[in-house]
Formats: structure tokens, sequence, C-alpha cells
């Protein structure tokens, strides 16, 4: 089967891109997100030129508003530490900023922006309205105490809550932004501002939170990747499945695939991935979430706990992850961006997968993608499989502005319809611009076309 949209060839995205790389210097990971979309666009240009004479890629690439911040804070000796504090507004078009925070020592403006521009083709997928956006710190939680957490999230707060508002921007989590930083975070914009609102997703059920948001990443992807299978008469039951990470995607991943009748034989971290080749039972899974969650542990743990596992230490001088060559039916990579080179993607092809779900944002590099395409593999893009934690995000606000508080089964419910009408979208865009079977090109085009027919509706601003 041809899974590549018709004359994808055009002029007009090569010097586009020329012209990216150009303007934006030492940002790799953004150049590549916009190429990852702009790859795609080329029959819809052609089919619509109002997009090219009004410069609608131009514009969309360019942040509406970027905003960037010192962070001190004092550390438990009484040091004070600094840390880089930002947050990229980066388009409005069919609803406030929308999108979380990463803290991460890797934290730049190339990776929000990657996340930020990503962000905004994910929420027009989901069919709220919601625009894009993303933020966060190069700080890094691990080994700090909840004491030095807390300060770090305040004094982050204390500049970011100028520039958001629960009409305006609504910040959310992210790597090392869980429901710990979330709270401190919430409140201090409570503090500053008098008001309780909406302005943060992600909060406990006990201040506004919406039943389902910890889960909603993590089960939308094995929603996406049920749809996928359902257009093969095939079910996540029996499915033998590699997840990564070991955080809060990865979490509810592994859980949904387990109450679907899957089989989950590996979780990871930065230090390495833990193989149990008789599954990740719910009671394993729950070593996890406490070894996690609460006694903030690593992922070699979990085989010191459970004989049926063993641990691999990362190898970070050899490229390739020996994670993805374990022979199995799904992958869902949940940690992180671009862990799965080419090569990772052959041996994944080599070891039998046949189905990709990514719930983790752009885990697959572009070489990667091209081998799944090529095979013609169900292949979920993140932008449409990891939906659903932002879908929920949506619905935490709706429920917040109506004074509304919606049980687990209907939240539930929401959510596996949401991931159900963005599988839809994907399809009938690559029906419409002849590129039946390929997720990534109908994703790309559906989640463009709304927001470009907005910016049109709107003139040029
Ligand atoms: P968490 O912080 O809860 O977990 C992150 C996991 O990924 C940890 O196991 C972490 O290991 C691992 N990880 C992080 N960075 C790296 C790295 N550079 N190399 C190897 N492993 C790494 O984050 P989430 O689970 O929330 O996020 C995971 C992915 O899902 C991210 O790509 C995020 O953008 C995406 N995502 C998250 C959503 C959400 O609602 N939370 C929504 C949509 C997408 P370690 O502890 O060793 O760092
Ligand atoms: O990448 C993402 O979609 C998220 N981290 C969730 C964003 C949100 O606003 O819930």
């Amino acid at each position: 089967m041809t899974t590549t949209c018709a004359d994808k060839s055009c002029p007009f995205l090569d010097d586009f891109m020329n012209d990216l790389n150009k303007r934006n210097p030492h940002q790799p990971e953004f150049i590549q997100a916009v190429q990852e979309v702009v790859v795609s666009l080329g029959p819809v240009l052609q089919k619509k030129p109002e997009y090219v004479k009004t410069n609608i890629l131009g514009r969309l690439v360019e942040p509406e508003r970027i905003i960037q911040f010192r962070v001190p804070w004092v550390d438990d000796s009484g040091n004070v530490q600094v840390n880089k504090g930002y947050r990229v507004e980066f388009n409005s078009a069919i609803g406030p900023y929308k999108g979380g925070l990463r803290f991460h020592p890797s934290v730049d403006l190339s990776i929000l922006k990657f996340l930020g521009f990503e962000q905004i083709f994910k929420n027009s997928l989901t069919t709220l309205p919601m625009g894009g956006g993303k933020g966060g710190a190069d700080f890094d939680p691990k080994g700090k105490s909840d004491g030095e957490v807390m300060r770090f999230c305040q004094s982050f707060m204390s500049e970011l809550f100028r520039h958001i508002g629960h009409n305006t921007d609504i910040p959310a989590g992210d790597i090392g932004v869980g429901g710990r930083e979330i709270g401190y975070l919430f409140g201090q914009y409570k503090r500053l501002k008098n008001e309780f609102v909406g302005v943060m997703t992600g909060r406990d059920i006990n201040w506004g939170g919406s039943k389902i948001r910890p889960e909603a990443t993590g089960y939308g992807s094995v929603y996406f990747a049920e749809e996928m299978l359902s257009t093969r008469n095939e079910s996540m039951d029996g499915k033998k499945c590699l997840v990564s990470g070991s955080g809060n995607v990865a979490q509810f991943t592994t859980e949904k695939i387990n109450q679907l009748g899957g089989k989950v034989l590996t979780m990871s971290d930065s230090g390495g991935f833990i193989h149990d080749p008789e599954g990740i039972s719910n009671e394993k899974l729950e070593f996890v979430m406490d070894l996690k969650n609460n006694k903030r542990g690593r992922i070699s743990a979990y085989a010191d706990a459970f004989t049926s596992a063993t641990y691999h230490e990362r190898d970070y001088a050899v490229a390739t992850n020996p994670m993805w060559s374990i022979e199995a039916d799904c992958a869902f990579p949940s940690a992180t961006q671009n862990e799965i080179i080419e090569d990772d993607a052959k041996h994944l092809m080599n070891g039998g997968i046949t189905l990709v779900s990514e719930g983790a944002n752009m885990p697959s590099t572009p070489e990667a993608q091209e081998v799944f395409v090529e095979k013609g593999i169900l292949y979920g893009p993140a932008k449409a499989a990891n939906a659903g934690g932002v879908a929920v995000s949506g619905l935490e606000m709706s429920q917040a502005s109506g004074r509304l508080f919606w049980t687990r089964e209907e939240v539930d419910a929401k959510l596996r319809a949401i991931m159900k009408t963005i599988h839809e979208q994907c399809v009938e865009a690559s029906e419409e611009f002849d590129c039946v079977g390929n997720y990534n090109d109908g994703a790309n085009i559906a989640g463009f076309m709304k927001v470009a027919d907005a910016m049109l509706d709107q003139g040029i601003i």
C-alpha cells in the first residue's frame, strides 16, 4: 500500500524551510517539528492558494509571544540558585494558549518552541477551542527536596502569573511537572491574584481538577491504538507491548493496556529499562507508581523487587536503545523526544511490531517515522495519539467555568469519543488528500487546516 501523500514536492516549501533554518539558528528540535508538519502540506497549499497568499505558514512558525524570565530560589543549604523560566505563547487562533510546563535540565527555547508548535495542531485535533503554548524551566526536580521544589515553583509563578489567566493562557503538567508541582504553582497564583480560577489544569480533584486527567494521556494513547487496530479487525487483547518511560504517561498507558487484555513487557527511565517477560501486572504497576510518584526512585528497583525481570542500564555511548529490539506486537514510546532513531525503528520492525502509538511528544526521528510509513504499520503520531491529555484538560476547563463536576465514567466516555473523532479526522484528511493509511499526514493536514482557516478569518494579525 502506498502511504505517502501524492505529489509532495513543493519548491515553495523547500524555500520556506531554508528561510526557517536561517532565522532560527541553533534550534534543531523546533526545525524538526516544523519540517514534520510541512512535509504533509504540499497538496494542501496547492489546493488552497489563499494560505500561501496570506503567508499562513510564515505567521504560524513565529510565536505570538515568548516570555523569558529569571527564577531565583534558595536551596536547602542556603545557596542562591538561578534558573531560566519561559512561556511560549505560540498561537491563539482557535482559543486561549494551552499547553504544559516542562521542568528538565535540557529545557531551552528550541525544545519549548517544538513542543508549543506541536501543541497548536494537537489542540486543534481535540475538537476543543484551545490555542497552542508551552513553557517550563531548565530546573531539575530530581534529587530536590519538597521544600526546594516548592520554593522554585513559587518563584517561577511570581513572574509567570502576570502573563497567564483562565481566558488567556492555561498551563498544565509535562515532564517533571506533576501533581505536586501543579499544587505549588496554583497555590502561588491564587495567593498573588486573590482569585480562585481554572488557570491551570491537572489540579487535584479536591480543588477544581477533573477526574481522569492524570490517566488521560496514557489512556488516550491506548484508545487511539484500539481505533487504529479496529481498521484491521484487531484489538489490544493478547498484544505484547513495549512501553518506554515510567512517569505519568507510561504508567497509565500500562494500566489501560492491562485493562484491555494486553501485556506490557518493559518500562524505563533515563538510567535504563526493565524487561519482564511475564508482564507488568496491575500489582507490579502499583509498585512502579509508588516507586516513581511517592518514593521518587529509579526503575532499576523493579528488577530487585521482581525476579521475573531484568534491568538493562542505558549505555549512551551506543546510539540505539536495546529495549526496542525486544520481540513484541505494539510499541508505546512514552518518555521523551527522539527516543526512537532509524536503527531502533528497524529493530522494532524486525521484532514484529505492527503498531506504534506515540505517548511522548516527537519520540521518533523523521528517519524512524519513514521506516514506519514505508512498512505500512499502524503508526499513530504524537499530535494525534497523545492528545487525550490536553483534551481532558479542555474538559477540566469546561467543568471549572460551568461549576460542573463530571463522574469518572462521564469523563472517560468523553475522552474515548474524542480519541475516536481524532482518528476519524486523520482518516478523512488522508482520504481527501490521497494518502490513505498515513496517520501522520492525516493528523498534520486536519490539525493545520482548522487553524489556518481561523487565521484567514481573523485577518493579518
Ligand atoms: P514524567 O516526568 O512523568 O515522566 C517522564 C519519563 O520519561 C520518566 O520515566 C523519565 O525518566 C523519562 N525521561 C524523561 N526525559 C528522558 C530522557 N531525556 N531520556 C530518557 N528518559 C527520559 O513525564 P510525562 O510522563 O508527563 O511525559 C512523558 C512524555 O509524554 C513527554 O514527551 C511529554 O511531553 C509527553 N506528554 C505528556 C502529557 C501529559 O499529560 N503529562 C501529555 C502529552 C504528552 P527520568 O525520571 O530518568 O528522567
Ligand atoms: O504535551 C501535552 O499535550 C501536555 N503536556 C498536556 C498539556 C495540557 O495542557 O494538558
